[in-house]
């Protein structure tokens, strides 16, 4: 097999409605979609997410550059691949767009291997489970009013979800307490609630909402901290019973060395489309594996699944369904957990309609 093209599709999802995390005011989704085609009909994709659609050129552009040091190289030799261009962007650095544009790259290779052999990524991987616990992520913002996040929990939960996750971030610590307290009695005490504060506290501030938190239970306190600040992320895991989960804004195997080392976390997060797609992602969960962490996905619902089940030490496949309009196929729920399906490749397709409805 040898790569005969790359390409791209630049594109934008929009949005029900607008959300707000302690970072973010995001109205649509973007996505640069990348094509690695090997001739035959047998075409890997993967694929980039954004916060909006301003930047995407960049990210397109960083991996068209990748495209003569592809185009004629065997697909299946990804791991070569990977180091090849993690040396080609040593220049520009190894973390930021040039590790995202790798990272996209990867996920092409995987889902070309898988399409190629007929059979699954977490087959391919070493599977560990058919169905993955799945928690609903797309909602419980920080714009909700109580009353909505009360609805909205209780919904999430009527659709048959067993975990959730809301967002923390107002001025008032009392605002928190009382939002999470509303949520954690909406739901109950026995679905799971984790709670994501999108690096927006200082670690004081962490600290102190923390332990008010802990009688409700989280299964997690997101990214409390900037992310940058790994000794105050490890401030706030020691000073609390309730699990720190980080690393959705890591680069690579070193980020999460670094993070390991620090103490920074309880939970690892990578996201495929950061961390350096899917081998990057398997050595991070092998990392973790190693002093016994557990880890769950980032956003990229339909193609992290590959990996949540096949990693033995995964927990969570976090369910956002931002995406889902893009693909042909239908992520399937049942009691909460997704089923994962036995199609080749990451079992996602992106549909050709949807593609030139969403591109730009
Ligand atoms: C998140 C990440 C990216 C965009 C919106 C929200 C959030 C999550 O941190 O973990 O889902
Ligand atoms: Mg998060």
């Amino acid at each position: 097999m040898k790569i005969a093209k790359l390409s791209t599709i630049r594109a934008e999802v929009p949005l029900a409605r607008p959300i707000r995390t302690a970072i973010h005011d995001i109205r649509s989704v973007g996505a640069l979609l990348v094509f690695i085609d090997a001739g035959d009909g047998l075409v890997g994709e993967g694929y980039l997410f954004a916060p909006g659609t301003r930047q995407l050129g960049v990210f397109d552009e960083m991996v068209q550059s990748f495209a003569p040091g592809l185009v004629g190289a065997d697909p299946e030799m990804s791991e070569a691949l990977w180091r090849r261009l993690w040396s080609d962007i040593n220049f520009y650095g190894h973390k930021g767009i040039a590790v995202f544009a790798l990272s996209a790259v990867d996920m092409a290779l995987w889902d070309l291997r898988g399409k190629a052999l007929g059979r699954p990524i977490h087959r391919l991987l070493g599977g560990c489970r058919s169905l993955v616990p799945a928690y609903a992520s797309g909602g419980l913002w920080l714009g909700s009013g109580v009353d909505e996040l009360v609805a909205e929990a209780r919904s999430f939960v009527a659709a048959g979800f067993r975990a959730m996750k809301m967002r923390l971030g107002k001025k008032r610590l009392e605002e928190d307490v009382e939002r999470v307290r509303a949520v954690r009695q909406a739901i109950g005490p026995d679905v799971a609630l984790m709670a994501d504060a999108n690096q927006g506290f200082t670690v004081d501030h962490a600290i102190r909402l923390g332990r008010r938190l802990e009688e409700f239970g989280l299964a997690w306190f997101e990214e409390p901290v900037p992310a940058w600040d790994l000794d105050g992320s490890a401030r706030v895991a020691a000073a609390l019973d309730t699990p720190v989960a980080s690393g959705e804004t890591e680069y690579a195997r070193y980020g999460f060395r670094d993070m390991l080392k620090a103490g920074a976390a309880d939970v690892l997060m990578p996201d495929l489309g950061r961390v350096g797609g899917v081998s990057e992602f398997v050595k991070v969960a092998h990392m973790a594996d190693a002093v016994d962490l557990p880890v769950s996905s980032h956003i990229y619902t339909e193609q992290s699944l590959s990996l949540v089940a096949a990693l033995g030490n995964a927990t969570y496949l976090e369910h956002m369904p931002w995406f889902a309009g893009l693909f042909r196929e239908k992520l399937e729920l049942r009691d909460g957990m997704v089923v994962v399906p036995e199609r080749p490749g990451f079992g996602f397709t992106f549909d050709p309609d949807a593609v030139e409805r969403y591109r730009l």
